[in-house]
């Protein structure tokens, strides 16, 4: 794309799916020579704002001790509004729902009031639709806001009809899936660590999640501990969350403390990745599931949960096995025949990097440029 566009990107900046493709997203397009606006509440986890053509608005929520709970849609509407300004933004790209797309539906009214048309896209990613958003206390506001975006996109067809199930939709909902830059996975880097897991006869199994109930850890435990009775095998699992300890729990009655590392937040991903043999996803709910695809294009094969968007990223038999939620035997059970010797893990490998290639950031970011250039196509004159 010739001209050069300025756009609003807002998101959480949490280590959370839909920051890091918000993130990626916006990186490439400034490295297009596009302009960036980034809005959190604090910088982005992947987020470097060193890079040119990316600028950086801290949503300040203002402290006042008669609020139970601080302003955050009116603070980012407030900032939006005067930096779409300032900064003659051509377009605002939502991540998530709740409450972005509300507080940009705000923004887009306080400017036309000014004449000005800021076109709003909003990406759903998940949990806005089907845990949080169809609660009651926020159901209409959702669908309110969903209904005044003049562009909605969803990251995979699975949450696209849990979104027309749930809520009485209006738009066309556009799927633009999730992508992965696979040229931070090149093969030649980060194979240092393997050994620092394990001996060269086990095998290593990975887990890499936010730690929420949404994510089953048990069965993450409960799976391994089936397969380390079979094979030789250590489980890693990077992340935090409210779940640790229910793990923590887990690993002490199975007994199997030896074999189980956790990392913690880990900033490096993909040195652990590339020494994984193994990546387990088994999720109540998951509407893409972009921490399996960050393993395939690490060459991770993946045993999941058919939960949501999985199926479209997990391919059951080729580039790993989906399981029904909670069969932990099943999860086991597959895992066992990816692992059993080299030839089959190598040929899951191959096909989970295939996968991994067909959903590269090259393939997709296209998509969301078309939107883009059809949003600023549609836009009412100032
Ligand atoms: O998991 C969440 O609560 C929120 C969300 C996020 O911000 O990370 O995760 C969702 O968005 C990701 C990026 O699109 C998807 O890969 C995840 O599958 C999705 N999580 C769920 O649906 C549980």
């Amino acid at each position: 794309m010739s001209t050069i566009m300025k756009i609003g990107i807002v998101c959480y900046p949490t280590f959370g799916g839909s920051g890091i493709v918000a993130t990626e997203l916006g990186m490439d397009l400034a490295e297009q020579g596009h302009h960036i606006h980034f809005f959190s509440t604090s910088l982005p986890a992947r987020l470097d704002n060193k890079l040119p053509n990316i600028f950086f608005h801290r949503v300040a929520v203002e402290n006042y001790p008669l609020f139970q709970y601080q302003p955050y849609a009116l603070a980012l509407s407030t900032i939006l509004g005067e930096v779409a300004e300032r900064y003659q933004l051509d377009l605002v790209h939502v991540h998530y729902a709740i409450p972005h797309a509300y507080a940009a539906y705000f923004t887009k009214m306080m400017l036309r009031e000014k004449g000005i048309d800021l076109p709003v896209i909003t990406t759903l990613h998940g949990t806005d639709i089907t845990l949080v958003g169809k609660h009651p206390v926020y159901k209409s506001a959702v669908e309110f806001s969903i209904n005044q975006s003049d562009y909605v996109t969803s990251v995979s067809e699975s949450l696209k009809r849990d979104t027309l199930n749930i809520f009485d939709i209006k738009k066309d909902i556009i799927v633009v899936p999730n992508f992965i830059d696979n040229e931070q996975y090149l093969p030649e880097d980060n194979l240092c660590c393997r050994e620092n897991f394990a001996s060269p006869n086990e095998r290593i199994v990975l887990h890499v999640s936010n730690l929420r109930k949404v994510k089953r850890i048990e069965d993450v435990i409960a799976t391994f501990n089936l397969i380390q009775k079979e094979i030789p095998a250590r489980l890693i699992i990077c992340g935090e969350g409210p779940e640790w300890e229910v793990a923590e729990q887990l690993i002490e009655e199975f007994g199997i403390e030896d074999k189980v590392k956790s990392l913690g937040m880990v900033n490096d991903l993909h040195a652990v990745l590339r020494a994984a043999d193994l990546f387990l996803l088994p999720s109540e709910q998951e509407s893409f599931g972009l921490a399996a695809l960050e393993a395939m294009a690490a060459s991770v094969p993946v045993v999941s949960s058919d939960a949501g968007g999985l199926v479209e990223v997990n391919i059951d038999g080729v580039t790993g096995f989906t399981c029904p939620i909670g069969d932990v035997e099943m999860m086991a059970k597959k895992s066992l025949e990816i692992l059993k010797d080299d030839a089959t893990l190598n040929a899951f490998k191959e096909r989970a990097k295939a996968q991994a290639i067909a959903f590269d950031k090259k393939n997709i970011l296209p998509q969301y440029e078309k939107i883009y250039a059809e949003a600023i196509q549609n836009k009412l004159p100032s």
